[in-house]
């Protein structure tokens, strides 16, 4: 474990109900309670990385996302929690280590371009309301409890989602991290050096999931599934495989007017032949696949494309079906690209196989929370990739639109109490006996 350590003193005894300022009714209503303090930090962070369009854009090492970052260190500091940035940018608060056993909890600050205000940001702010009601009452934990965020888990702007847990993992080579480059063709090692951090310190990071015992990641489904079973809070059983893949499309620029069709080299069509595609082989195989990133060079209305980059999201129930769904947008591809006569190349970017959460550990989240719906998701979280190393869970809290990635995303305050309150209760069984 090798981050800088702010004000850390590994002082277990500092782990009773010693609140910094934090007094009065903590756990209702009221000006000191819970609903009050959610919705002071949800207007807080409400106010950061706005975008134009009435989302927030908080990609990973922006303006934005140091906003998000130094709210983090503030709510730590107010809790008296020393905070440490990883070297791989991911932010760590602890309340009484780091040593053997934590129990971590968080999620991640960053959002996709034009996403909700949940994705993510609800897992930390909840992490700390968690600690705090943990304080309030008249447990003493016996295990360091961290709330942490992870650096750059949408990969919306370097193409790699789950960066930061990944590097921790050893998941993602840290050389091949460093040169990744964004749209505007900035390295993740020139963005990271930019926001002040070292990205010759990004690699895995043994020492530091040696530490944890458990990972509890709470996250707003992504999906309608609590809203139709009529529950407030589930627990996560599995992940779907997915991943990325680069459709690269290379043709011949030429005068959009003058070029005879028969002449033409046109990559945009045998691009649009792959979307209609990808469609049809997520129905056959009960996938999902999306094609919604694509460049154009030099997208102009009069000039024929010389380029489409066009980036396949893929995800199935089972590694196999996976396999087919971009195998046969593969191979629709290169027949396109024959018949439109240009080149055609697919790469991997990043995959993730299939994530089963740990068995003894849902059980006890189970009993802690008196039962909960369990559901598999196909959304991709940092906990499916600490899964493979520490044992990790995931609480959904319900999503009253179904809707996520995007501004429509929304979650009652009613049910992020809810999220709360079982989320304590969880870290309650965790870390304290
Ligand atoms: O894209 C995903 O599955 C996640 O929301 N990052
Ligand atoms: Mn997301
Ligand atoms: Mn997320």
């Amino acid at each position: 474990m090798t981050g800088d350590m702010t004000g850390m003193t590994g002082d277990m005894t500092r782990m009773t109900g010693d609140m910094t300022g934090k007094t009065g009714d903590m756990t209702g209503g009221g000006p000191g309670g819970l609903r009050a303090r959610f919705d002071g930090m949800w207007a807080e962070l409400g106010r950061t990385g706005r975008d134009a369009a009435g989302g927030y854009s908080r990609l990973a090492w922006s303006a934005a996302d140091a906003r998000m970052r130094q709210w983090f260190r503030s709510e730590a500091a107010a809790r008296g929690m020393a905070v440490e940035q990883d070297g791989n940018g991911n932010l760590w608060a602890w309340w009484g280590g780091p040593c053997g056993g934590a129990v971590a909890t968080g999620s991640h600050l960053d959002s996709v371009p034009n996403g909700g205000a949940f994705d993510g940001p609800l897992g930390v702010v909840s992490a700390f309301l968690a600690v705090d009601e943990l304080r309030a009452g008249a447990r003493s934990p016996r295990r360091p409890v961290a709330v942490v965020c992870f650096s750059d888990e949408e990969g919306a702007r370097f193409g790699v989602a789950c960066m930061g847990s990944r590097l921790t993992c050893g998941a993602l080579a840290p050389d091949a991290a460093r040169a990744l480059v964004d749209a505007g063709g900035t390295t993740l090692a020139e963005a990271m050096r930019q926001a002040g951090a070292d990205p010759g310190r990004l690699g895995p990071d043994p020492e530091r999931l040696a530490g944890l015992s458990a990972f509890i990641e709470l996250h707003i489904e992504q999906g309608r599934a609590l809203v139709d079973l009529g529950a407030t809070v589930g627990l996560a059983t599995a992940i779907w495989p997915h991943g990325r893949w680069r459709c690269s499309f290379r043709g011949e620029a030429n005068h959009a007017g003058t070029t005879l069709l028969p002449d033409r080299r046109d990559p945009m069509l045998a691009f649009a032949v792959v979307a209609i595609e990808a469609r049809r082989a997520a129905e056959q195989y009960g996938a999902r696949a999306t094609f919604a990133k694509v460049g154009v060079q030099p997208n102009a209305t009069n000039a024929i494309a010389a380029r489409v980059d066009a980036w396949l999201d893929a995800r199935a129930p089972d590694e196999e079906a996976l396999h087919q769904v971009v195998a046969g947008v593969s191979d629709a591809a290169g027949r396109a690209a024959a018949a439109h006569g240009v080149d055609f190349h697919l790469s991997q970017e990043s995959f993730t196989g299939t994530v089963v959460f740990d068995g003894d550990l849902r059980a006890r989240l189970a009993e802690a929370l008196g039962g909960a719906p369990e559901l598999p998701t196909a959304a991709g979280h940092d906990a499916g990739i600490l899964a493979a190393h520490v044992p990790a869970a995931m609480l959904f809290v319900r999503n009253a639109t179904g809707v996520s990635h995007s501004p429509a995303e929304s979650a009652t305050v009613d049910d992020c109490l809810a999220g709360v309150r079982a989320l304590a209760r969880v870290l309650d069984a965790l870390a304290c006996w």
